[in-house]
């Protein structure tokens, strides 16, 4: 094995990192006394660090390594693709085939009328376009002034300023210059944090009737999308109740509404459909795709847009794109990553085996003393930490401080399992087995009880009043 940055002992990495890589999402000055965890390579569900630990990557890398690591037809894919033709752009009267061939996928494998794909390089710009798209089709309509667009607080679409804005992150919020104009955000459908004493399904309707309200509020003909994902991700796991998206839909439907569904964690198998929409039922304009699209193996991202916007948006010039809008290499990889989702049956290989035996282990794990619940939708799921199970009650600390403690102890017993405040957040590569679940459970059950034990002797486990 001969990676020219391996060949470093792991404290050099680390001081080189600390004096030229800002990381994202990080106080690199922190990191740079803790040193970061240098991961030198990967294979299956097990990521593999300069130290030689192998970790069991509960999180599929960042919710996206969905066949698992080392895949060989999709490094097969992106070789033939570079040495054939490794860039061509799509703009100017040009085309190519993987760029071809993708988009045809992608409108086969979505639902009913979503048959057109605008590509990006990620998330974030996925989302920029749908901002930029819905404002121009309602413009396109004779409507220019429908072009407010509601989100949810605690919602997560991405870092860059058009899509920081349309989630709604108050902590990025807080730095440089969002939300921009035209942007609004509702409560989240978060029954276990929020819910307090109403029942689930009055809870999911009345966080829905929000939407009619800042409808109302606004104007339906100022109104021009709302946007969500089908179940929040970085939010820490949000399966809504029952009731909240046929209200929503309904909503929208009577309003005039579009709905753009960010599947960009739900997408591809997460929620054991293809997409997220469909689990939850909804029925979408626009669905905004990165991630598992190509396991996270290539950087690519896109729209898939339904026929009514695409025939607007089609007759005109869209000034809009991006370099790497259907990049050749990443196109190529998506497609190879899609054929093997296909022919091993990856959706059957979760809804028959995988899901249930991560269910099983997660309910288990839902009966330590510290974990307060359980959110679950297929491969996704959140365990919130409590110090008071039944009055799913929050720490009296600051909130974090319990969940970064689980983390660290997940670390140290070679299981990633990331922390959103005070939930644990578990989104396995797909494909992962009901042994190496088994592995999963037990390293995770380790680092509960490490952590419980901590915060029992360090007087943490007070009740906020
Ligand atoms: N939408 C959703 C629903 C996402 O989860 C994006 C858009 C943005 O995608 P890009 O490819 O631009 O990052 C995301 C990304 C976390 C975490 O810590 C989650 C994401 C990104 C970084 C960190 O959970 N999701």
């Amino acid at each position: 094995m001969s990676v020219t940055s391996n060949n470093l002992p792991t404290a050099e990495l680390q001081a080189l990192d600390a004096a030229h890589h800002m990381h994202p999402f990080t106080t690199n000055d922190e990191l740079k006394e803790r040193g970061a965890r240098v991961i030198t390579q990967a294979k299956g569900v097990y990521i593999q660090d300069s130290e030689g630990n192998q970790i069991l990557d509960a999180m599929a890398g960042l919710w996206c390594v969905n066949i698992g690591y080392g895949r060989q037809e999709l490094i097969d894919a992106a070789t033939r693709q570079m040495q054939e033709l490794p860039f061509y752009n799509t703009f100017f009267n040009t085309t190519h085939t993987p760029a071809i061939a993708l988009a045809a996928e992608l409108a086969k494998l979505a639902p009913e009328g979503l048959n057109h794909v605008f590509f990006a390089g990620s998330g974030s710009e996925a989302n920029d376009t749908n901002l930029r798209m819905v404002r121009t089709y309602w413009a396109e309509k004779g409507q220019p002034q429908k072009s407010n667009v509601i989100g949810r607080k605690n919602g997560y679409h991405g870092s860059t300023v058009g899509a920081g804005s349309l989630g709604g992150m108050s902590y990025m919020h807080a730095q440089g210059g969002m939300p921009i104009p035209g942007i609004h955000h509702i409560n989240q459908p978060d029954w276990w944090a929020e819910g307090g004493d109403q029942k689930p399904d009055a809870f999911g309707l009345a966080r829905a009737q929000e939407l009619e309200a800042k409808i109302l509020e606004l104007g339906a003909e100022n109104v021009a999308a709302f946007i969500a994902e089908p179940v929040q991700g970085a939010g820490g796991v949000i399966v809504p109740p029952a009731t909240y998206w046929p209200e929503i839909q309904r909503i929208c439907d009577k309003y005039n509404v579009l709905i753009i569904a960010d599947e960009v964690i739900c997408g591809f198998g997460r929620t054991g459909n293809w997409f997220g929409s469909t689990t939850m039922g909804i029925k979408p304009h626009i669905m905004t795709i990165a991630k598992g699209l190509s396991s996270g193996y290539a950087p690519i991202g896109g729209s898939i847009v339904c026929d009514e916007i695409a025939g607007v948006i089609n007759a005109i010039e869209f000034n809009h794109g991006y370099t790497y809008s259907g990049h050749p290499v990443c196109a190529a990889v998506a497609l190879a990553n899609l054929r093997v989702m296909q022919d091993e049956n990856v959706l059957e290989h979760v809804n028959n085996v995988a899901a249930p035996a991560f269910k099983e282990a997660l309910e288990k794990l839902a009966e330590h003393p510290l974990v307060g619940g359980l959110n679950l939708c297929g491969m996704m799921a959140s365990l919130p930490l409590t110090p008071h199970k039944e009055a799913r009650a929050k720490f009296a600390m600051d909130e974090g401080t319990a969940g970064f403690m689980c983390r660290e102890r997940c670390f140290a017993n070679n299981l990633v399992m990331r922390h959103v405040g005070d939930r644990m957040i578990i989104s396995p590569p797909l494909v992962i087995t009901p042994e190496e679940i088994a592995v999963f459970h037990t390293r995770a059950k380790l680092a509960l009880d490490d952590t419980y034990k901590a915060l029992k002797d360090g007087d943490m486990l007070k009740v906020t009043s």
